[in-house]
């Protein structure tokens, strides 16, 4: 049988989705069933292994996979030795110390001593070095939010996106100690020509995803203020329209400047706009 490389995925749960998602983007097929918890892709020399997200570092580590789509948090809160082969970009949160609304916080030396509820103690002890400050971890593994209410803890340390969570158990972001995002993972040094495929077509998607491909009509005379606009990119690609005096345009635009472009191709007087994503691309 041909080799293989494993991959570990969380099965379910926040990753789970945009992880196959990703996958599937590089053109891997595989059954999606949910009961499963082990399956060979079918078109790449890959297999999937569907773990809780808690124990993929360590099976990275241990060799049980080869590489993993994990939560850098979690890498980090286990402080094993293992190389984030990829950033990628979802996922994205903040490992937040939170307190309760009548604690009258100023700045972060107001936590000495405190008791913090947290399901990332490393992370939290290592985060507040920096700082100079010492705190009392109290592991809990979950409800972590309800812990002040209850007298477990002063305040809590957990992940935060929208600050939804927090809001509504009386609690307010006092402040963000660690910047978190899905990660893949591998063992130091681990080099694999399978691995070195699969990146290359990764790196492929996660550009597209940074762009979007832009069409438009514009009056000739605007092309040279768009391609001002759109530096960085060689030219815009510019065809003639039937109606004299107009063409049409076609840009790559990165996501972050999309309405910064799109604003000013309206105030040049661009007309019908077709916005498109961009699967797959490369430089
Ligand atoms: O079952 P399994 O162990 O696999 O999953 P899990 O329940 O441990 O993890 P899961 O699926 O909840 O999260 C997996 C990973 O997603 C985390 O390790 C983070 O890397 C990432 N992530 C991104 C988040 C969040 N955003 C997030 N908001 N993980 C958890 N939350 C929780 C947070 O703990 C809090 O309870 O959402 C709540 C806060 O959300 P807001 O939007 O109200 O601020
Ligand atoms: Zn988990």
């Amino acid at each position: 049988m041909a080799e293989r490389i494993r991959i570990a995925i969380q099965k379910n749960g926040r990753l789970c989705e945009k992880s196959l998602e990703l996958l599937k983007k590089c053109g891997l097929k595989f059954g999606c069933d949910s009961r499963v918890l082990n399956e060979n892709c079918s078109n790449f020399p890959v297999s999937f292994i569907y773990v809780r997200d808690d124990d993929i570092p360590s099976y990275v580590d241990k060799g049980v996979a080869d590489i993993g789509i994990v939560g850098l948090n979690e890498v980090e809160e286990q402080c094993l030795n293992l190389d984030v082969v990829r950033n990628l970009n979802f996922a994205k949160c903040r490992l937040s110390i939170a307190v309760p609304d009548w604690f009258n916080y100023t700045n972060i030396k107001d936590l000495e001593g405190c008791r913090v509820a947290t399901s990332y103690p490393n992370l939290l002890k290592k985060c507040l070095k920096k700082y100079d400050v010492s705190v009392n971890p109290v592991f809990v593994s979950g409800s972590v939010e309800v812990t002040p209410q209850i007298g477990v803890a002063d305040a809590i340390c957990d992940l935060v996106s929208t600050g939804t969570t927090l809001t509504m158990n009386g609690l307010k972001e006092a402040k963000p100690i660690f910047f978190s995002s899905a990660v893949m993972i591998a063992r130091p040094n681990y080099k694999n020509e399978i691995l070195h495929r699969l990146l290359r077509r990764l790196d492929a998607v996660i550009l597209a995803d940074n762009y979007k491909y832009v069409m438009f009509n514009l009056p000739e005379e605007q092309i040279q203020a768009v391609a001002n606009l759109v530096g960085g990119v060689k030219s815009p690609t510019v065809t003639n329209l039937f109606e004299k005096g107009w063409v049409s345009v076609q840009i790559v635009v990165e996501e972050d400047r999309f309405w910064e472009v799109f604003e000013k191709l309206k105030e040049l007087g661009a007309q019908g706009i077709l916005v498109t994503p961009i699967e797959q691309m490369t430089r």
